[in-house]
């Protein structure tokens, strides 16, 4: 094992539900500290380990919390997506950036192991090369939720080099997954459409249907964050901004694939204002870095991932969960 304690801030969110579990399976339950500024939806946060209410704008309670229980190790969620981002976008700045100097700055003055922070597709914008889009490339979003994630590139990297501290982060594509749905992020349509197909059987899409975004289903993202938090730092040339493809489709694609297992789907399209926020967004991502440098392999393609996803919101939708 690599670390004694890990906290996680922003717990409650899609990815923090499945991975807090994911790490108290590996470390252990009362190792594995779940946080967020809010209670948890999913029971199973709570009752199968500590969870804290905790607002990472506030410092002392994360330090707080990193004395309470011992920490060597942060995981840190807590963001602002980019569709609320660009609704609210001084709150965007505020939770991404001071959020997370506030954990940079606990770890490095109670001289933590790791600090693990995401960063996503959305450093990139619309003058980035689209497809096969370079680990190192022109980094200008066009979004604030994107302006947050180059700044938190380059903060990562900074307390690297200045601190010695050991931050890294993958720049997730779009999530998919069938526990706790995404909030505010534009790439949800590629969650909502497997609800709405088993549900109601049909689907209005937010982004049109030549939309193609990089996507990765939640067992490779768990696979992917786990991988690279427990990479020997000395074989890194890269800390908190990794490429990681896995997947890259079309809205059409996607609804040819459930198509396939629910031939009656259908799916009409109203774009919005999210539209702008895909289209500054890459095709797909060229992650050999990750690969070189820790292993990085998915297993899902679009079928096995559309497989699955209709399976277990199927039993949930005939158990009346959903
Ligand atoms: C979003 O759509 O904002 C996120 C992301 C790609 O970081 N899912």
């Amino acid at each position: 094992m690599k670390f004694s304690k890990i906290l996680l801030t922003g717990s409650g969110g899609q990815i923090g539900s499945e991975l807090t579990l994911a790490l108290r399976e590996i470390y252990g339950a009362q190792n594995v500290i779940a946080s967020d500024i809010k209670k948890p939806c999913s029971e199973k946060l709570e009752t199968s380990g500590p969870f804290e209410i905790l607002n990472v704008l506030d410092k002392e309670a994360i330090k707080n919390l990193v004395l309470k229980y011992n920490v060597d190790m942060i995981v840190h969620l807590a963001a602002i997506l980019s569709a609320i981002g660009e609704q609210k976008p001084m709150l965007a700045w505020d939770v991404n950036i001071n959020g997370m100097i506030n954990v940079l700055e606990v770890a490095r003055e109670m001289k933590l192991k790791q600090v693990m922070v995401p960063s996503s597709i959305a450093a990139f914008g619309p003058g980035t090369p689209i497809d096969n889009t370079p680990q190192e490339t022109i980094l200008k979003p066009t979004t604030m939720y994107g302006v947050t994630k180059v700044a938190g590139e380059l903060l990562g990297e900074y307390y690297v080099n200045k601190f010695g501290l050991d931050v890294r982060g993958l720049r997730y594509p779009g999530i998919i997954s069938n526990d706790t749905l995404p909030g505010g992020g534009t790439t949800d349509y590629a969650v909502a459409i497997y609800y709405e197909a088993v549900k109601y059987g049909k689907y209005t899409c937010f982004v049109k249907e030549d939309t193609r975004l990089p996507m990765m289903y939640m067992p490779d993202c768990l696979k992917a964050t786990i991988d690279l938090m427990h990479a020997d730092f000395t074989k890194l040339k890269h800390h908190s901004d990794f490429n990681v493809g896995a997947m890259s489709f079309s809205v059409k694609d996607l609804a040819d694939s459930i198509k396939k297992y629910i031939p009656t789907f259908t799916i009409d399209y109203q774009p919005d204002f999210r539209q702008a926020i895909a289209d500054s967004w890459p095709n797909s991502v060229d992650d050999t870095a990750a690969r070189e440098e820790w292993g990085w392999k998915p297993s899902f393609d679009l079928d096995t991932m559309t497989q699955d996803m209709l399976k277990v919101i199927g039993e949930k939708h005939k158990k009346g969960l959903i």
